[in-house]
């Protein structure tokens, strides 16, 4: 337990062993939920022994001045649509990584080299990410990527860990809103999976809005991880929200709260049960490879049918039922379980992955024999992560709780014996969604640190007016109890967040200068016969001007420019400067015009010099004791 006493008796958590509550009938625990949207306003804290249990959290987390972290973590930014990353256990912001979002500070989102990834997809500024997730080899972070989806525009975006900038953005064909987000973790990631949320009529065009026409769906997505290419799409009953791979690198499992095929609320909750449905990796791949697909009106993605036809299970799924509305669905590290995380039911349940071998080849009668248990854990149980000790830690949103259960235990009790498979409970501050221990995606699960994020702060922080700030903890899990050691704000509902050894993540320092993001930039150079390490030079080209200069602090290679108003002008910068830490800037004052040029980096952006007479560039990053006087001017001649 914390030290922390809740004063309302509605949300006064047992410290250890069952909620009074948890043994409640699905209806009553539906009705709970409800009930729980509108009683979030509840606790207030005493908080008397606060002095004593800051201090000894202090004592846990203190990262001194200038001595490093032992983990990266990567935040997801919600829906503010960028990529965080922090130091655990301080919980210091290092960096944020733009990715759906533009960025006044690099200019992303604005330079070429952004928009050019960001294809299509550059018209919208907004994106709604949720689940970051490292590349893997045999199972263990290998470092290489960070893949994360985008709910918003149905995309999925990479970001290379080696320079932390977004290199590849997928927006996924034929489907709405791109939620759950997981890797092939074995042989290594060949494969994200990424599943669409939403069911939507085929194809999409107006001629029906029936979702329980049999061409409405929704489709269990793979995306080649290397290419960021569609490799296949699979249609599927009911929608999709949550999945997971295991570690043999042939099934995943995803989640669906929708059974129904609703498009209410209530029609969402009518089934007495939903279903985690199984993706056969092999058996898919086999079908594409012998050209038993489908292709969808214009789109050139082989699609396989994962529906049940007349009652009959596809070749290349299963559906599990588990009590109804699950969330979240997590593959224990030690790769035994799929874990379907009950939200509406107060249950969590464990699937063991080497029955589903037997359950593919049609040994099982009912398919919930796979499920070896359901423990009963607490009011809406959302996601689980693991130790690497045999226990798993769950979020309960409704109760406010983190609990502490133990795997085999939850096993022994589902066949009738008589042992308490929870651990502790611990209060969270509050209604917390994710949670995330240290390597727990990996077979290295370390039962470090837990990670907790929290929907509501309420009463946590100074008030920021109406919109408050998430609120994410940092929990202590290397002992029998859990402690809560930090409170840590946050904008925009991360959802999500991951954790890598520090020793897991390798960076450049500087950029070398074949880095391929900017290779689309030195190869339009190279046919403007541009040196960009030496050249200082305009070239105009009709209406187009392109301006090509070097940046050393504290001086651009060129400290003036002339163009006639209309042009459309690129101005390409190359930082020549070979020091660590020197970025500079490039703003065109008054012309929406703002990029980040690193040590070693070529930058590019685009703008119509619509306005005549002088204005002012100027360096963004303080560079230098003569950063204010790193400016020029650009001359615009009347048209
Ligand atoms: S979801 Cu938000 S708390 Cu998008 Cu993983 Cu569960
Ligand atoms: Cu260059 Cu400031
Ligand atoms: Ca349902």
């Amino acid at each position: 337990m914390n030290d922390k006493k809740n004063d309302t008796t509605d949300v006064v958590p047992e410290p250890k062993g069952v909620s009074r509550r948890s043994f409640l009938g699905t209806g009553a625990v539906t009705g709970a939920v409800l009930a729980g949207a509108t009683a979030l306003g509840a606790g207030t804290f005493t908080r008397e022994s606060w002095a004593a249990a800051a201090k000894e959290a202090k004592s846990r987390i203190h990262v001194a001045p200038g001595e490093l972290d032992e983990y990266y973590g990567f935040w997801s930014g919600g829906h503010q649509g960028e990529v965080r990353v922090l130091g655990v256990p301080s919980m210091r912001e290092l960096m944020r990584i733009p990715v759906f979002n533009v960025d006044s500070a690099t200019g992303w989102g604005l330079t070429n080299e952004s928009k050019l990834i960001l294809g299509d997809s550059a018209k919208y500024q907004n994106g709604d990410c949720h689940h970051p997730h490292i590349s893997m080899t045999d199972g263990k972070y290998d470092g290489k990527y960070l893949f994360i989806n985008d709910k918003a525009n149905s995309r999925v975006a990479r970001i290379r860990l080696d320079i932390m900038k977004c290199d590849k953005i997928l927006t996924v064909p034929n489907v709405q809103a791109i939620h759950g987000l997981r890797l092939q973790k074995v042989p290594y990631t060949k494969y994200v999976f990424a599943n669409a949320e939403f069911v939507i009529p085929h194809p999409n065009d107006g001629r029906t809005f029936d979702l329980q026409d049999k061409n409405s769906y929704t489709m269990f997505n793979a995306i080649d991880a290397e290419k960021m290419e569609m490799a296949f799409q699979v249609i599927v009953d009911g929608n999709l929200d949550n999945s997971d791979a295991d570690y043999t690198g042939k099934y995943a499992a995803s989640t669906c709260y929708n059974s129904e095929k609703a498009y209410d609320l209530g029609g969402m909750m009518r089934n007495e049960r939903d279903w985690v449905v199984v993706f056969n990796i092999p058996r898919i791949e086999a079908a594409i490879k012998a050209g038993k697909f489908i292709t969808l009106e214009g789109s050139s993605v082989p699609v396989v049918d994962g529906r049940k036809t007349d009652g009959k299970d596809s070749e290349f799924t299963r559906y599990i039922p588990v009590p109804k509305n699950p969330h979240g669905c997590n593959t224990s590290s030690d790769g035994k379980y799929f874990i379907a995380n009950g939200n509406l039911s107060p249950t969590v349940s464990m699937i063991a992955i080497d029955r589903l071998d037997d359950l593919f080849a049609g040994r099982y009668k009912d398919p919930r024999e796979v499920i070896v248990a359901e423990p009963e854990l607490g009011l809406g149980p959302l996601h689980t992560t693991f130790d690497g000790r045999g226990n798993a830690y769950t979020t309960l949103f409704i109760d406010s709780q983190v609990v502490k259960w133990n795997m085999d235990e939850a096993i022994r009790a589902y066949k009738g014996e008589k042992v308490n498979y929870i651990k502790h409970k611990l209060d969270v501050q509050y209604q917390p969604g994710h949670n995330h221990a240290s390597l727990t995606e990996t077979s290295e699960a370390d039962g470090k640190w837990l990670v907790v994020l929290c929907k509501f702060s309420k009463d946590r922080f100074l008030p920021t007016g109406p919109l408050h700030p998430e609120n994410d903890q940092l929990i202590d899990i290397s002992g029998e109890e859990m402690k809560l050691v930090h409170d840590g704000p946050a904008f925009a509902e991360p959802h999500d967040c991951i954790l890598a050894r520090r020793d897991q993540i390798k960076t450049q320092k500087i950029w070398n200068r074949n880095d391929p993001f900017f290779a689309p930039t030195v190869e339009r150079a190279k046919k403007d016969g541009i040196n960009l390490e030496t050249d200082n030079k305009v070239i105009r080209d009709g209406n187009k001007v392109r301006v090509y200069m070097t940046s050393m602090a504290p001086a651009y290679g060129l400290t003036e420019f002339t163009v006639k108003q209309g042009n459309e002008v690129t101005v390409t910068i190359t930082n020549i400067d070979q020091i660590e830490d020197v970025s500079h800037g490039f703003v065109m004052t008054n012309h929406g015009v703002s990029m980040e040029i690193s040590p070693q980096q070529t930058s590019s952006i685009t703008f119509i010099a619509d306005k005549p007479g002088l204005h002012w560039y100027y360096c963004s990053w303080f560079c230098h004791a003569l950063h204010m006087e790193m400016v020029g001017r650009m001359l615009v001649e009347k048209a």
